[in-house]
């Protein structure tokens, strides 16, 4: 029943891991034409369901055991759960009579996910499973999207019974349809109307909602400059001359000057996330505040808001565009334009090491801004979002809200099945990769052309950055090179520095897949054609500068004008 509902659900891939309790699924799912793919940990399929969900606006699906499998997916879960990103985990679970008994790989996934999933479902009866299923799927992509769990306890997964599958949901209490906001929207173009120095600040929301088309129509027919947070990203193009870049603690100058000077903020699918706005006394004081968004429960949250507009993003975004027209705020504009052409990111490629900016910024020219780019966690994610311009939606795919190292590669794994033939890069750290290194297995065996940019500073570089900037340069646990041999805290790599551990090259070639090592910046360009034209997963090491920093940055807590420009 479970499998046939995936199939109703027009499900075509779901990624898992077996164990006793959930033994039944599988043995279903051997006989059925679904494509599963067997990841190396739990964590790795729930990220690659959360991947493949990104990158195509579909509902993600993994699936593990009871206890320990159900437990790995807890990172994943909250890692979607924290970007609206929807999914269905299933999880087997000891059957109904045993739970609450401490029995054999017995967890209480129901009560450890409450707080990071969008529902939850314990299935006591097999009569049960299609209502369930029809629901689970529903919930996680309307709405605000989010991850759905599912329990399944192993008596309930081998009983037998009738199968209709229902054709409508009636969930009491949950009805994420908005019915009029047309007064809303009124009022809101009102406010546009009426402003002299207004800017978009846009996130994941309008990716999630398809609107990506209609908020470029709408901020270039009133010549409303837009600033993205970081899920925004690809949401308005990122070569529009109307884009100031992302905004918040490693915006732009132009960005952050945009969100503090401004009269009138519009918020669309955005949710003043601490990371965005910085301390919330400097962020748009001067402004009035309109908030579109799906999800009341955001809205006043963190900022005052004077028009809120629940709804789709797409639909309000249509509405909105049919009483647009061009703004008379060209000295606003102008100033905004002279502040992004005097504050451009920049770095130097001056020394004979790679810098780290430099590999994105070929990974994007060579890839002719085409790739669909994940990322790792620390300094990797931000040049990722920095140096490479993202034009279209669900081509930048990121862990935001959880920050979670790990989460880039299992990712590309998800976004490659979805699209074999796209070229594919997760941008990622030395430490974040060792995270989910052993799903190379997955990839290689799975044929999947994943391409891997190691950008390899031997730190931990955003924890380094950080104790750089606000620790007195103590760089204590943030040095992945360090033996017992080193002093105790690093105080930075000499020429005694030992190599690196492990050899990214030997370990992709223990998995079958290509490794690369590139040391020199004219090698660069190379590696990257190389591993575009592989058919096969590569690991492309870049060892960086070790002590580069990313800026802009505001330290965390300040007023987001407060910027260390390096
Ligand atoms: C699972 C997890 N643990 C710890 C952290 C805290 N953290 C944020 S960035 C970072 C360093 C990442 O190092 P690396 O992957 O090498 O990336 P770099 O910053 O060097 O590019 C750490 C430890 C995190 N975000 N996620
Ligand atoms: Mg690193």
């Amino acid at each position: 029943m479970v499998v046939e509902a995936l199939k109703r659900e027009g499900v075509e891939v779901v990624f898992g891991y077996p164990g006793g309790t959930i033994m039944p699924f599988f043995d279903f799912m051997h006989r059925e034409d679904i494509r599963m793919i067997l990841t190396r940990h739990e964590q790795g399929a729930v990220h690659a369901a959360d991947g493949y969900a990104r990158a195509t606006g579909r509902v993600g699906v993994c699936v593990a055991t009871s206890g320990p499998g159900a437990t790995n997916l807890v990172t994943g879960i909250a890692t979607a759960n924290m970007d609206s990103v929807p999914i269905v985990a299933i999880t087997g679970q000891v059957p109904v009579d045993m739970i609450g008994n401490d029995s054999f790989q017995e967890a209480d996934i129901i009560g450890i996910t409450r707080p990071i999933t969008k529902h939850r479902y314990l299935v006591r009866d097999v009569a049960d499973i299609p209502g369930i299923m029809k629901e689970a799927f529903y919930i996680a992509r309307t709405g605000r999207p989010g991850p759905v769990l599912i329990d399944l306890p192993k008596d309930v997964s081998v009983a037998v019974g009738d199968f209709t599958y229902p054709e409508k949901v009636n969930i009491r209490g949950y009805s994420p349809v908005v019915n009029d906001n047309s007064q809303a929207i009124r009022r809101a173009m009102d406010l546009v109307g009426n402003a002299k120095r207004p800017v978009i600040y846009a996130g994941g929301g309008v990716i999630t909602s398809e609107a990506s088309a209609e908020l470029t129509a709408f901020a270039r027919k009133m010549g409303i400059p837009v600033t993205l947070t970081l899920m925004g990203l690809g949401a308005f193009p990122g070569t529009d001359p109307l884009f100031l870049g992302m905004l918040g603690m490693h915006g732009m100058v132009a960005a952050n000057h945009a969100v503090c000077e401004c009269d009138l903020i519009i918020a669309i699918g955005a949710r003043f996330d601490d990371r965005a706005t910085g301390r919330l006394s400097e962020f748009a004081p001067k402004a009035k505040v309109i908030h579109i968004d799906i999800d009341p429960a955001s809205i006043g949250k963190n900022v005052l808001v004077d028009v809120p507009v629940i709804g789709d993003a797409q639909e309000i975004l249509q509405e909105m565009l049919k009483l647009a027209k061009p703004l008379p705020i060209d000295s606003w504009r102008e100033e905004l334009m002279a502040l992004k052409r005097d504050n451009p990111l920049t770095y130097k490629q001056d020394c004979p090491v790679i810098k780290p900016q430099y590999v994105v910024e070929k990974i994007y020219e060579l890839t002719g801004g085409e790739a669909i780019i994940t990322t790792e966690v620390g300094q990797n994610q931000m040049w990722a979002a920095h140096y490479f311009r993202y034009d279209r939606p669900r081509t930048f795919l990121s862990s935001g809200g959880l920050g979670t190292m790990g989460y880039g590669f299992p990712a590309a794994i998800g976004a490659q099945v979805a699209f074999p033939d796209r070229v594919i890069f997760d941008i990622a750290g030395d430490g974040s990769i060792q995270m989910k290194i052993q799903e190379l297995a997955t990839a290689v065996l799975n044929e999947l052309p994943v391409n891997i940019a190691i950008l390899n500073n031997g730190y931990l570089g955003m924890v380094r950055q950080w104790q750089e900037l606000f620790f007195d340069k103590a760089y204590a646990f943030s040095c992945l090179g360090q033996r017992t041999s080193c002093p105790r805290q690093c105080n930075g790599p000499d020429e005694g520095c030992p190599p690196y551990v492990p050899d990214f090259v030997k370990l992709a070639e223990a998995y079958g897949a290509m490794g690369i090592r590139v040391a020199r910046p004219e090698d660069v360009e190379g590696a990257i054609r190389e591993a575009i034209h592989s058919p096969k997963t590569v690991i492309l090491e870049f060892l960086v500068a070790r002590e580069e920093n990313v800026y802009p940055m505001v330290p965390a807590g300040a007023g987001i004008n407060e910027i260390m420009i390096g």
